[in-house]
């Protein structure tokens, strides 16, 4: 018997999760709702676990009234598919409703109701949800934490060296070990070269979300806090050759390009995005995401710049930074004062 806590705001609920010992000891599943489920009516709420506005996906935690254990129902809205637009005049017929909300002038705003086979909603039932399930599907908490280059250096940059984050995968590419047919270009010079290739979360085929790394040679440079005078023949060989070979490969202009470097990155070895302008890659937000021109250009300004600058970045509660900027009060103390 496992127990399922179950948070709905300040109450704990505890479901019991009978798993059933089989003769050969082996555990039985406990029985799932989908052979019998038709609809929600026998969903009972108790927390949203996740609301995305943007994504329009919405996670809810409950129970269902004719089983055991908890379940999490996901629930999405779908984008519009241009085919259906074309070719599916249920979109424009009679069967649809409009209802007007307010006019003025020219301009109208009403609520469309299309038919019901357009209007449908995907929607993923997990049950019986482990406690695993529920935390993937919750809300993660972000804090924003203003990083001086005190903070970097008594407590960030020694976090990074004591965690080491294993950077295989990333030596492999640079040792010609893994992903060799991916690469597009390369620049071997050991201090300003660096090797361009589709990232992981790109196809290499699909024009509309392209997303390239450009990974550089010189294993010492760990993030765009490392970056000084002496990085920026490297930087805008990054940025001119990067350019200039995808504009070949792929036809699409630097003008059409989004480059930048991401502060935290997620590992410490220092690397370019280039994506398609047009294409909303995750990890473009404000708090993240530092444009490369506007990194050479600061640089050239001030040499030392990101030695000296504070530099924003997000936690989240499951981050093993977290925990140790929590304990050192950095979270509460973080805020700029302006
Ligand atoms: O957040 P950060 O700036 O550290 O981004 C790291 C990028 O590396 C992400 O966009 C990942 O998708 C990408 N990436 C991670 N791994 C493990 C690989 C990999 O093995 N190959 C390639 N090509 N990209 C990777």
């Amino acid at each position: 018997m496992a127990d399922i806590k179950v948070e709905d705001n300040n109450v704990i609920k505890n479901h019991s999760v009978k798993k059933r010992k089989l003769d050969d000891g082996a555990e039985e599943k406990q029985p799932n709702i989908h052979s019998t489920i038709e609809d929600l009516s026998s969903f009972k709420l108790e927390k949203i676990l996740n609301n995305n506005t943007r994504s329009k996906i919405v996670c809810l935690q409950g129970t269902f009234s004719d089983a055991d254990g908890a379940g999490l129902v996901i629930l999405e809205k779908y984008a519009f598919e241009e085919e259906n637009l074309k070719s599916n005049s249920d979109y424009f017929s009679t069967s649809s409703c409009l209802k007007k909300v307010f006019h003025n002038d020219i301009y109208g705003n009403y609520e469309y109701y299309p038919v019901t086979q357009l209007n449908s909603i995907k929607a993923t039932i997990i049950h019986p949800a482990t406690e695993k399930h529920i935390e993937k599907y919750s809300i993660q908490n972000p804090y924003i934490v203003d990083e001086t280059p005190d903070i970097y250096e008594s407590i960030v940059s020694p976090f990074i060296i004591k965690e080491q984050f294993d950077l295989q995968w990333v030596y492999n590419i640079l040792e010609h070990k893994s992903e060799v047919e991916r690469v597009v270009y390369e620049d071997p010079d050991p201090v300003n070269g660096f090797l361009l290739l589709p990232d992981l979360k790109w196809n290499g085929t699909t024009l509309d979300t392209l997303y390239l790394l450009a990974i550089v040679n010189d294993r010492n440079i760990k993030s765009l806090r490392d970056l000084q005078g002496e990085h920026l023949p490297l930087l805008k060989n990054i940025y001119n050759k990067g350019c200039k070979t995808i504009e070949e490969k792929y036809g699409i202009a630097k003008s059409q390009l989004r480059i930048y470097l991401h502060y935290q990155p997620s590992f410490y070895h220092l690397h370019v995005h280039f994506t398609y302008l047009k294409h909303e890659a995750p990890g473009i937000l404000a708090e993240r995401a530092h444009l490369l021109s506007n990194v050479i250009s600061n640089i050239e300004l001030v040499a030392d710049y990101y030695k000296k600058v504070t530099i924003p970045f997000v936690v989240r509660e499951t981050d093993k930074l977290f925990k140790v900027l929590e304990e050192k009060d950095i979270l509460k103390k973080s805020s700029l004062k302006v």
